[in-house]
């Protein structure tokens, strides 16, 4: 059985991330206009820069709850049959053990090279304007997708959802796009379609099984 699992900020929130609708409209006292769109990053460089580098800071201080583990554990089960795609840019996944990802909207742990286009691990503040390891450039951003940036990996996304027979959404309001599309894709294929949230998100189609609780309970429960 080929499984596909959608991954949201709610996966995150147990491991004391702040998921961004939590954050009340504001997300760490920044408006996201300001801090994930290339816009906001031209605007003023140096307070995105401090942005990700404290969300980058705060990841490494957290760990993977039973939720990433749980999934971590599936891919140990079912192998190559299994993607998880996340909107997450944290690595609780990877520290989890999950392989099988794809990280559409970036990472925090790599940075983006304006000038030649690498996309290196940085554990390094991007503030201080690290050279770039490939070209010696001074121009790192951080590896993240912003609004108005095109994801990474979409074509072995779609081909994964298509093919799919269960399609699983975890911790995620379904509000970005592509991302929030991905539930009709998978129904329009004949997947069976399944969330595991605190509360049903505002779905474009509705779920075929829809599941209200904490992520950290319900994933394993659902995995096991
Ligand atoms: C694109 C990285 C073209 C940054 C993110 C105008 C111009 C250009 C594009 C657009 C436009 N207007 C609209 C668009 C499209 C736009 C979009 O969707 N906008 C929205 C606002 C309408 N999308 C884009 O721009 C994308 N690119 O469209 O390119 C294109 C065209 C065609 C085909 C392909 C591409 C790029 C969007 C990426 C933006 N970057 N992240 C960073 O992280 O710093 S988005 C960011 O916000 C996240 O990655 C995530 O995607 C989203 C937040 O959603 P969630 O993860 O769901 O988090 P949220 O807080 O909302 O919800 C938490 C959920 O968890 C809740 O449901 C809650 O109940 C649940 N929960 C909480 N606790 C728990 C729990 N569940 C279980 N257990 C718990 N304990």
């Amino acid at each position: 059985m080929r499984i596909v699992v959608l991954t949201g900020a709610g996966i995150s929130a147990e491991s004391g991330v702040p998921t961004f609708r939590d954050a009340g409209g504001l997300w760490e006292g920044h408006r996201v206009e300001d801090v994930a769109t290339p816009e906001g990053f031209e605007r003023d460089p140096d307070t995105v820069l401090r942005f990700y580098d404290a969300r980058r800071r705060a990841v490494a201080s957290v760990i993977p709850n039973p939720a990433h583990r749980a999934l971590a554990r599936l891919e140990g089960a079912i192998g190559s049959d299994l993607l998880v795609v996340t909107q997450n840019v944290d690595d609780l996944h990877e520290r989890a053990g999950s392989r099988r990802l794809a990280h559409m909207h970036g990472e925090l742990r790599r940075a983006l090279c304006t000038s030649c286009g690498a996309r290196p691990r940085e554990d390094r503040d991007l503030l201080d304007r690290p050279a770039c390891h490939e070209c010696g450039e001074r121009m790192l951003r951080p590896d993240v997708v912003w609004f108005g940036e095109m994801p990474y990996e979409l074509d072995r996304i779609e081909q994964a959802i298509v093919a799919c027979d269960v399609f699983v959404s975890i911790g995620t309001s379904g509000a970005v796009y592509p991302a929030a599309g991905y539930v009709a894709l998978a129904a329009a294929f004949g997947a069976r379609t399944v969330e595991l949230n605190l509360e049903p998100s505002d779905a474009v189609v509705p779920f075929d099984d829809a599941r209200a609780g904490r992520a950290s309970d319900l994933v394993p429960a659902w995995v096991d």
